[in-house]
């Protein structure tokens, strides 16, 4: 398959013009009113791509009012057919489509993922986020409900309102897609705040969003940094915030809607997601797919398999397999086709997972490949690390790294192993690799994860639901599921003179 797409791929665009810098407030660019810019950063060569607006407490002040106006009784927003506001979703993925070598170039020198996946991942799962809800739009109604009593009764899915949207870094276009795609379907008028790490194809993004013919104040863009998330989350004419990235920070958004408004909150936070590999499965595949579950997207994934628990029997060929298949990782510049890794996003995160690495050491962790920056290349690259003989009560076993660090734990049996891998704060995702379809039922019953993979991982659609128990948020996004975090549901109860079976 790889080959295949890498026969079909155009080549990319190295040095992409970077268009739009700005705040998008009502189908315009803006300004920051505080004056201020901060710089995005090119993670393979630590140089800056561009100044972007660095946007304040009035800038969200005026995109909030005018998602409040575009949301407006009466508005062309609020008039439209549920049809039409599928099709400009519609329109939306086909103009993505179109400039899908741009932004997947975009992408690649904002974030330094692989252009192969960029232009492979990123772009066309957006699209298909966008085209699956704009399905949605004219087919998420209510019910009639045979009432007791002299009453006609049902219900109506009307949206939210004013939806503050919070992104992280690690799949920015694609986190993007995630959030519009069912708050638009539904309705809804959003403030999206990309990641100040990566917000160059969410803005370009936005001018697309004029160009399918998105009326005024429908979707808007506000570049800038943590606290200007803050004062979204703090917004009392926000009627919702979705919220993607730290567990920690996830916090703050749920205490400020306790602190404010009550507004609806969705979170999709951290993992530690127990991949099990069973002593029947097919160890060489096994061994490939956990890798991937790691290691893609430089191990920055909320649901990588973190903590690889593989069993006695086969536990020193799967380790000995594994850093066979770590030293072969290929690492360096993302526009390479044959790039497997590139560098981590930033200065500051990839001396956080250098030193979770040293704390592996220290609590005696057995490291057996990688460990350091590699030698004489710029960028925030971190080698592909793995660590075995790793004991549940370490930290790099409890707490997530998001870096290119495999963990691989010894277990002995089944009901050992589904205690071990629930004891997390984190619920996110998990995987089983083996042959016994009723070793396979027995685990996946029993895990306590949002997404349970059955010899497979890292398979997310748009048309099945994602999200975390526990600590790793609330709510669930794409698929049918995603539409009731935008929706509330009315219950109209109308006075019949004599009601009819
Ligand atoms: O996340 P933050 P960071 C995890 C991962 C990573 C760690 C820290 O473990 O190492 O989080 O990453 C905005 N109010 N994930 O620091 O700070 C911020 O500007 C409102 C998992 O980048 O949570 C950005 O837009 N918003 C994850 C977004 O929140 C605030 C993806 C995410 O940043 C805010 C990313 C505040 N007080 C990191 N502070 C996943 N679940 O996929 C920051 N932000």
């Amino acid at each position: 398959v790889a080959a295949a797409l890498f026969s079909e791929m155009p080549m990319p665009d190295r040095c992409p013009e970077v268009k739009y810098t700005g705040a998008f407030i009502n189908n315009d660019w803006h300004k920051s009113k505080t004056g201020e810019t901060f710089p995005s950063i090119n993670p393979t060569t630590e140089e800056t791509i561009t100044e972007v607006e660095s946007c304040g407490k009035e800038d969200i002040d005026f995109a909030v009012e005018s998602a409040r106006r575009a949301f407006k009784l009466g508005s062309p927003w609020r008039r439209m057919d549920a049809s039409d506001r599928g099709r400009l979703l519609y329109r939306l993925a086909d103009l993505i489509e179109r400039e899908r070598v741009y932004l997947a170039s975009l992408e690649t020198v904002d974030n330094g993922k692989p252009y192969f996946m960029s232009y492979n991942v990123d772009v066309p799962l957006s699209v298909k986020n966008l085209r699956y809800f704009a399905g949605w739009a004219d087919k998420n109604h209510g019910k009639t409900i045979p009432m007791d009593g002299e009453f006609f009764t049902y219900t109506r899915h009307e949206p939210v309102g004013v939806c503050g949207q919070i992104i992280p870094w690690n799949f920015p276009m694609l986190m993007m897609a995630w959030k519009l795609g069912p708050a638009l379907a539904t309705g809804n008028t959003v403030v999206i705040k990309p990641a100040e790490q990566t917000p160059l194809t969410a803005l370009y993004v936005a001018q697309l969003v004029k160009e399918a013919g998105f009326p005024e104040g429908v979707v808007n863009v506000v570049p800038g940094f943590g606290q200007t998330g803050a004062v979204l989350a703090n917004h009392t004419d926000v009627d919702k915030v979705a919220f993607t990235g730290s567990t920690e920070v996830g916090k703050l958004i749920q205490q400020a809607s306790g602190n404010t408004n009550l507004k609806r909150v969705t979170l999709e936070l951290g993992g530690k997601s127990p991949n099990i590999v069973l002593d029947d499965c097919d160890l060489e595949y096994a061994v490939e797919t956990s890798h991937f579950g790691l290691f893609f997207n430089m191990g920055q994934c909320c649901c990588a398999g973190s903590r690889t628990f593989v069993q006695d029997k086969i536990y020193d060929e799967f380790v000995e397999r594994s850093v066979e298949r770590t030293k072969k990782r290929t690492i360096g510049d993302p526009f390479e086709t044959k790039t497997e890794q590139g560098p981590q996003i930033s200065e500051e995160h990839m001396d956080k997972i250098l030193s979770m690495i040293e704390t592996g050491k220290e609590q005696g962790a057995k490291l057996v490949v990688g460990g350091s920056r590699p030698d004489g290349i710029p960028g925030y690259f971190v080698q592909p690390t793995v660590f075995a003989d790793v004991q549940d009560d370490m930290t790099i076993a409890r707490e997530e790294i998001f870096g290119p660090v495999q963990q691989i734990i010894r277990f002995k049996d089944l009901d050992e192993v589904i205690e071990r891998a629930n004891n997390s704060d984190y619920g996110l995702a998990a995987a089983v690799f083996t042959k016994d379809i009723e070793k396979a039922n027995y685990i996946v019953d029993h895990l306590r994860a949002g997404t349970v993979w059955v010899n497979t991982y890292n398979v997310l659609t748009a048309q099945a639901p994602f999200g975390g128990y526990k600590m790793s948020g609330q709510g669930r996004e794409n698929g049918e599921y995603a539409l009731s975090n935008y929706t509330e549901v009315k219950c109209v109860i109308v006075k019949l003179k004599q009601k009819t079976s």
